[in-house]
C-alpha cells in the first residue's frame, strides 16, 4: 500500500450508529478431514469462463439461477429447440486444486465466475452420509450435484462442507460448482487488496463417507488453568461432537502413550465433553514438536489426529510458552507458491516455504492476511514452528454493516474450528491495519471476544498500523488494544515514512502488553545493488533493517520481529516495470527462491538472538 492509503484509513471519519452483533449459527464443518480415508476429488476438472454479467449463474437482477450452468445440460446443435449455450464435455479442462489465473493465460487477470465440472463414480453405502468437502474455493461458490441445488459458501480462505447424500445415485455422478472471485465492498476482505486475488477451487476437494451419527467436530488440549506449572500439566480436556448422536451417546478419547482412554457422553447438543489426567506428558515446544496420537471414537466412527500439547498465555509483557518467556523470531508469509506462483495447495510448496523458514532460524510465521491451506499447520506442528493465523479483515472493510460483522464470524469460526487442534497455532488475529474509529474499534472488540469464546485457550491479536509519529515519538493510542492481549505493530519507517535512520532516535509508548514488530520492510529487486539509500537495491532494505533493529532493541516489550515479508509475492497494484513487475518486492527472498542480503541478515540476527529479547 502506499502512503495514500495510510492517509486514507487514518482520516475514514465515523458518525454511523453501532451495530448490535448477533450470533450466527455454523454449518456443518467436519474437522481433520485430511486424517480421514476420503475419495479425492482432486484432478482435471472441465471449466468455462461466465464473463460478467455472468447469465449461467445470475439473473438480470443478480439472484442466482436454478436452470442456469448448474445443470450440467448439453446444447441442441443439430435439431431441436434452441436452448442453452455452454458445454462441459467438450470443455478445457484444468488441475483442481489450482487457481484459474496461474493455468490458463487468457484468465491471469481475470475476476468473475468460473464453472467447473467433473464426472465421478460412486457406490452409496446404506447406513452413511457423504459430504463434499472444499478446503477453499475464492471467493464464492455455488454447488450443483447431479442437477440439485447442493449449497452455497462465501469466504475464499476456509474450508466448507456440502452434504450430497440425498443426490448422489450409484454409478456416474457429476458435480458442478461455479465460483465467483469478483470482489465487493462488503466482502472480507474488500475491494482494495495487496495480493493477487486468485480465484478458483484452490485447495483440495473430496468426498468424505462417514456413518449416520459421525464426529464432525472435537477439541483435544492441554487445559488451560489461571496459572500454569509444569507439574500440574497433566490434565487434557475438551470435547468431541457427534452430529446426529442423540444425548447420552458415547465417546471415546484415546492417547495411548500418555495413558488416556475415557469415556464421555455426549449431551443434548450431541457435545461430549471430557477431562482426563494423562501421564508423563511431553509438551510440545518448537525444540520438542511432540505430537500425539490422539483416537477419538463414537459407534460406526472413528479417527485419528496428530496433537500436540502446551500451553501458550500472556503475562504481563512477556508471553509464555510452557511458563517459559519466547521471543518470536519470524516472518511474514502469503499463500504464494515459491518457484511456480499461484496458491499454495499441495505438500511441495509448503514443504520449500517451510525450508526458507529453517533456513532463516525463524521459530515463527504470521500467515497473511487469512487462513492458509492446512498442511501448512500441519508442517508447523511436525516442525516446531509457532504460527499468528488471521482472517482477511485488511483495511477498508464495512465496519458499520452487521451482514459484514457476521461473515466476520463466519470466517473466525471456519478458522477457529479447522485448527484449534494444532499445537503451532499461538495467536489467533482479527484484523490487519485498520482505521481507528468507534465503528472499527466496536466490531473488532466484539471479534476478539467472539475469538475469546470459541477458544479460551490462546491470546488473541491485531495488526495494527498508526500511530503518526510526532517529532521522534510514537504512542500507541489505538483503543482496540484494550481488546487485544498481544499487540501487533505494523509501520515502514524508512519506506513509506521517514528515512531509515529516522528509526534510531524513534520512541515508542505501548501499553503494558506483549509488543510484536507484525511488518516492517523495504522493497528490493533482487539483484540490484547500490548504496545504503538507493531504492530497489539489497542494501538498502538491509539498511533499513539495521536501522529497525536499533529501534526495536530499544524496546523493552517487543516479543516478537516479524518483517514484512518472507517471499516476493503477486500484487497487481505493484505495477513499476522491470522492478517489481506485479510483484511486492519486499520479500527476503525473490518469488523464485533467491536470498536477497537481507535474509542473510536475518539469519544471522536470528541465529545470534541479537535483536530482542524474551
Ligand atoms: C502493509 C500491509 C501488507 C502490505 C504491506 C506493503 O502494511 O499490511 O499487506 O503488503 O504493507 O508492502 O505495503
Amino acid at each position: 500500500k502506499s502512503s495514500f492509503y495510510r492517509i486514507a484509513i487514518a482520516s475514514l471519519a465515523c458518525s454511523i450508529p453501532l451495530a448490535s452483533h448477533a450470533q450466527q449459527p455454523l454449518k456443518t464443518l467436519l474437522v481433520g478431514v485430511d486424517h480421514r480415508t476420503v475419495t479425492s476429488l482432486n484432478g482435471d476438472w472441465h471449466y468455462l469462463v461466465d464473463q460478467p454479467p455472468a447469465r449461467g449463474l445470475y439473473t438480470l437482477e443478480g439472484k442466482v439461477r436454478d436452470n442456469g450452468y448448474g445443470l450440467n445440460t448439453h446444447p441442441n446443435i443439430s435439431s431441436g429447440p434452441h436452448n442453452e449455450e455452454y458445454d462441459f464435455a467438450t470443455a478445457p479442462t484444468m488441475k483442481i486444486p489450482g487457481d484459474w489465473n496461474t493455468q490458463d493465460p487468457t484468465l491471469f487477470r481475470y475476476e468473475g465466475v468460473v464453472w467447473f465440472q467433473r464426472d465421478f463414480d460412486f457406490q452409496p453405502k446404506p447406513g452413511t452420509r457423504t459430504f463434499l468437502h472444499i478446503g477453499a474455493a475464492n471467493y464464492k461458490s455455488f454447488v450443483w450435484v447431479n442437477q440439485k441445488r447442493i449449497c452455497d459458501h462465501e469466504g475464499g480462505f476456509t474450508p466448507f462442507d456440502c452434504e450430497v447424500t440425498a443426490a448422489l445415485k450409484p454409478g456416474s455422478n457429476f458435480v458442478v460448482i461455479a465460483v465467483d472471485s469478483t470482489r465487493h465492498i462488503d466482502d472480507i476482505p474488500g475491494i482494495g487488496i495487496d495480493w493477487f486475488n486468485y480465484g478458483g477451487l484452490h485447495r483440495d476437494v473430496s468426498l468424505v463417507t462417514v456413518p449416520t451419527q459421525f464426529i464432525d467436530d472435537y477439541d483435544v488440549h492441554l487445559r488451560h488453568d489461571t496459572t500454569f506449572s509444569p507439574a500440574a500439566a497433566d490434565t487434557l480436556t475438551g470435547y468431541v461432537h457427534v452430529e446426529g448422536a442423540p444425548a447420552g451417546t458415547a465417546v471415546t478419547v484415546r492417547v495411548s502413550e500418555a495413558g488416556v482412554d475415557t469415556t464421555a457422553k455426549t449431551d443434548a447438543n450431541g457435545r461430549a465433553a471430557f477431562e482426563v489426567k494423562a501421564s508423563h506428558l511431553s509438551l510440545w515446544s518448537p525444540e520438542t514438536p511432540k505430537l500425539y496420537k490422539v483416537q477419538l471414537s463414537s459407534g460406526q466412527d472413528s479417527l485419528t489426529d496428530d496433537i500436540g500439547f502446551r500451553d501458550i498465555r500472556v503475562d504481563g509483557t512477556r508471553i509464555l510458552l510452557n511458563g517459559k518467556s519466547v521471543f518470536l523470531q519470524g516472518a511474514n508469509m502469503h499463500a504464494e507458491a515459491p518457484y511456480r506462483t499461484g496458491r499454495v495447495n499441495n505438500d511441495e510448496d509448503v514443504k520449500n516455504i517451510f525450508g526458507f523458514l529453517k533456513d532463516l532460524n525463524a521459530n515463527f510465521v504470521r500467515l497473511c492476511h487469512y487462513p492458509h491451506d492446512e498442511r501448512m499447520e500441519r508442517m508447523a506442528d511436525r516442525e516446531g514452528v509457532m504460527i499468528w493465523s488471521e482472517i482477511p479483515i485488511w483495511q477498508r472493510i464495512s465496519y458499520d454493516k452487521p451482514e459484514v460483522y457476521a461473515k466476520a464470524v463466519n470466517m473466525l469460526n471456519e478458522m477457529i474450528r479447522r485448527d484449534r487442534n494444532k499445537a503451532s497455532v499461538i495467536l489467533w488475529s482479527v484484523s490487519n491495519e485498520t482505521p481507528n474509529n468507534p465503528t472499527r474499534t466496536k466490531f473488532l472488540t466484539d471479534l476478539a471476544n467472539e475469538a475469546r469464546r470459541l477458544d479460551a485457550t490462546r491470546p488473541i491479536t491485531s495488526a495494527l498500523i498508526g500511530p503518526h509519529p510526532k517529532g521522534n515519538q510514537m504512542v500507541q493510542d489505538d483503543p482496540l488494544t484494550n481488546a487485544l492481549d498481544v499487540i501487533g505493530q505494523n509501520e515502514y519507517i524508512g519506506w513509506y515514512e521517514g528515512r531509515p535512520e529516522d528509526a534510531d532516535t524513534m520512541t515508542w509508548t505501548f501499553p503494558q502488553k506483549p509488543v510484536l514488530f507484525s511488518e516492517f520492510g523495504a522493497e528490493a529487486k533482487f539483484g540490484v545493488h547500490g548504496g545504503k539509500n538507493e531504492r530497489w537495491a539489497e542494501e538498502q532494505q538491509v539498511n533499513v533493517y539495521e536501522h529497525q533493529f536499533v529501534m526495536i532493541n530499544k524496546i523493552p516489550q517487543v516479543r516478537g520481529l516479524i518483517p514484512w515479508v518472507l517471499m516476493d509475492f503477486r500484487s497487481p497494484v505493484r505495477n513499476i516495470p522491470k522492478l517489481q513487475d506485479g510483484f511486492n518486492r519486499k520479500g527476503l527472498i525473490s518469488e523464485d527462491g533467491k536470498q536477497k542480503q537481507a535474509f542473510l541478515l536475518f539469519q544471522k540476527t536470528y541465529k545470534d538472538r541479537s535483536v530482542g529479547k524474551a
